[in-house]
Order: C-alpha cells, then sequence, then structure tokens
C-alpha cells in the first residue's frame, strides 16, 4: 500500500517522510516523487510469534511517497498531480505548529485542489467519451455522475461502490481515500474530516500507522507459517479466498477453507489445536470474509 504525502510548502511532509522511513531523502523536484517504505512495528505480532514458538516475524510494511509542496497562495502547477493518482490513498500534511498556521483553512483548500484536478480530468474523458459515443451508455453515466459530484466539491469516493467501480480504470485523486496529519497543535482542527494529530519530527509509528488502515477502510490478519509469524493488510470486505491470493495464487486456486480466531481468543488458547477441542475456531468458506485482526490458516490442495 502506498499512501502519497500531499500538502503546502513546510508544512512538515519530508520531516513526517524521514522520520517514519528512516530515508535521508528530499525530494528534488515537484514532479519526482521520493519513496521509501516503513514499518509497522504492530506489538501483536512479536507476542504471537513467541507463543507459537515462530522465530521470525514479519511486519506490515506501508511504501510513503513524499513530494515537494507549494505555498498556499501559488497553488500547484499542471502534472504536479500525476504521482498522486498513482498511490493508494493521500495524507494531507497540514502545518499546525508555526505561527501562521491556520489548519481550518488549508483542510478544505488541500480538499478543493484534489477535486478540481479530477473534475478537470472528469471533464476532459467525458467531452471525447460523448464524441466518440463508443462506450457503453453506463459508463457515460458514471462519468457524468462523478462530474456532477466533483462540481458540487464532493470526492468521487462519496460515490456507491457500483459506480465509483466502472470508472475504476481512471485514475482518480478523490477516488482514495483522502486523509489528514495535523502537524503541531496551535489551533483547533476542524472535525468532519479522517484526520490525526501529531508532531512531524516524532510521530507515533503504531498511531499513525493504525490511522492510516482504520482511515483507509483495512483491516490486518495474521498467519503463522513454518517459523514465522508474519502480518499482512487487506481492505476490509476481502473475501477468504482473495485473502489467500494475496498469500500465494496455489493456495487461492486450491483453497479449501480458512481457520479464523480473533487475536485475543488465539492468544487466550494458545494454538489452533486447542481452540478446535474447546470450539472455538470460525471455518470460512472461499467466499466468507476475512474477520479483521484474526489469526488465520489457509487449508488447500495442491
Ligand atoms: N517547530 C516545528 N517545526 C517543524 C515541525 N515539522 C516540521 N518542522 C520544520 O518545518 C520546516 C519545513 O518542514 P519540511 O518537512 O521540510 O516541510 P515540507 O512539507 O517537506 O516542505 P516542502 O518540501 O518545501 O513542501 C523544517 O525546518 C522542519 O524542521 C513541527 O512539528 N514543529
Ligand atoms: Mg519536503
Amino acid at each position: 500500500m502506498t499512501t502519497g504525502l500531499f500538502g503546502y510548502a513546510s508544512a512538515g511532509k519530508t520531516t513526517l517522510f524521514r522520520a517514519l522511513t528512516g530515508s535521508v531523502e528530499e525530494p528534488e523536484g515537484f514532479l519526482a516523487a521520493s519513496e521509501a517504505t516503513g514499518v509497522f512495528r504492530d506489538e501483536r505480532l512479536p507476542a504471537l510469534a513467541a507463543k507459537t514458538r515462530a522465530s521470525k516475524t514479519k511486519f506490515l510494511r506501508f511504501t510513503l511517497s513524499d513530494r515537494k509542496g507549494f505555498p498556499r497562495t501559488e497553488g500547484f502547477p499542471p502534472g504536479y498531480f500525476d504521482s498522486l493518482i498513482a498511490t493508494d490513498c493521500v495524507l494531507c500534511i497540514v502545518d499546525n505548529f508555526s505561527a501562521g498556521a491556520d489548519p481550518a483553512g488549508d483542510i478544505p483548500s488541500l480538499m478543493m485542489e484534489c477535486i478540481f484536478t479530477d473534475l478537470e480530468r472528469v471533464e476532459t474523458i467525458l467531452a471525447s467519451h460523448r464524441e466518440q459515443q463508443a462506450a457503453t451508455e453506463e459508463r457515460g453515466a458514471a462519468l457524468e455522475e462523478a462530474a456532477a459530484l466533483l462540481r458540487d466539491e464532493k470526492p468521487v469516493s462519496s460515490l456507491p461502490s457500483d459506480q465509483r467501480n466502472r470508472l475504476s480504470d481512471i485514475r482518480l485523486v478523490t477516488a482514495q481515500p483522502l486523509l489528514f496529519f495535523c502537524n503541531g497543535s496551535r489551533r483547533q482542527v476542524p472535525s468532519g474530516v479522517a484526520s490525526l494529530a501529531g508532531d512531524a519530527r516524532h510521530p507515533d509509528a503504531g498511531r499513525f500507522y493504525d490511522f492510516l488502515l482504520n482511515a483507509s477502510a483495512r483491516t490486518v490478519f495474521f498467519t503463522v507459517k513454518g517459523d514465522t509469524a508474519q502480518a499482512w493488510s487487506i481492505e476490509s470486505g476481502t473475501t477468504a479466498r482473495e485473502a489467500a491470493g494475496k498469500i500465494h495464487s496455489d493456495i487461492a486456486r486450491g483453497f479449501i477453507r480458512a481457520a479464523a480466531l480473533p487475536y485475543e481468543e488465539f492468544m487466550r488458547a494458545g494454538s489452533f489445536q486447542k481452540a478446535r477441542s474447546a470450539g472455538t475456531i470460525r471455518f470460512l468458506g472461499p467466499e466468507e470474509l476475512i474477520p479483521g485482526a484474526s489469526v488465520v490458516e489457509f487449508f488447500f490442495s495442491r
């Protein structure tokens, strides 16, 4: 999962990027983003490894991409958003530490920057769609709906999922979760947006990644295979077979069933075997959803 950092100049994007990933990079131009990986040291994983005598742990990794910002008086030039439509989630960093901090003004204007970028893109596609008349009516209707929504200054993510799916091949900024990190605590932050407050110089990485997962509608599950306890992240609503496919396509293909146990219950039981005799395991068919924060074992035929 890649999270794109976005925001006005000097809001603390690079400070947060470096603090979370250990990278010393600084993006050079505004079109070139720097990427680095941060590790979510979820405390549950070493505890699970100790319980199951697994000698290795594989934590979740998040990719962050950083790009230079522009002063709020200038706005963002054409092409700026090209690297932000390829991410999975956009995290806007808002200055709330300097004397001139204005989070209540910056949050809606950053949101509008993203909305107008998408509106321009959808209107361009819509114009060629109208000319060609080649695409299906459904597609045209979905584009019209998206344009109407954006003109109304709302993000594409607020469309119902069937309409959003019809546009999934067009990369849009506001089809992704739009989240905010308010750097500092100088002023009151407006409510009604998914935001986290912190200090970009010393972020609490655990809280930060928890926020990213929750706010982007993702959840975690754990596996123990051989000597390795591992954390995985999936979109909420992922089926057991789809989750298996994240681990290996063979497991998805030969999927028989999955055993799932909430993390806390697994830790109390100590093993799937012990939980099985207590009758607390849930067995999932291929189309059943993986419950969040559970320990999962997949059964499949080769
Ligand atoms: N006091 C204080 N200073 C901070 C904080 N976060 C960042 N800074 C400082 O603010 C300045 C700008 O931070 P950067 O992280 O470079 O900002 P940026 O968003 O990457 O800026 P651009 O890349 O130019 O868009 C640096 O000197 C940071 O040390 C904070 O929470 N408190
Ligand atoms: Mg920077």
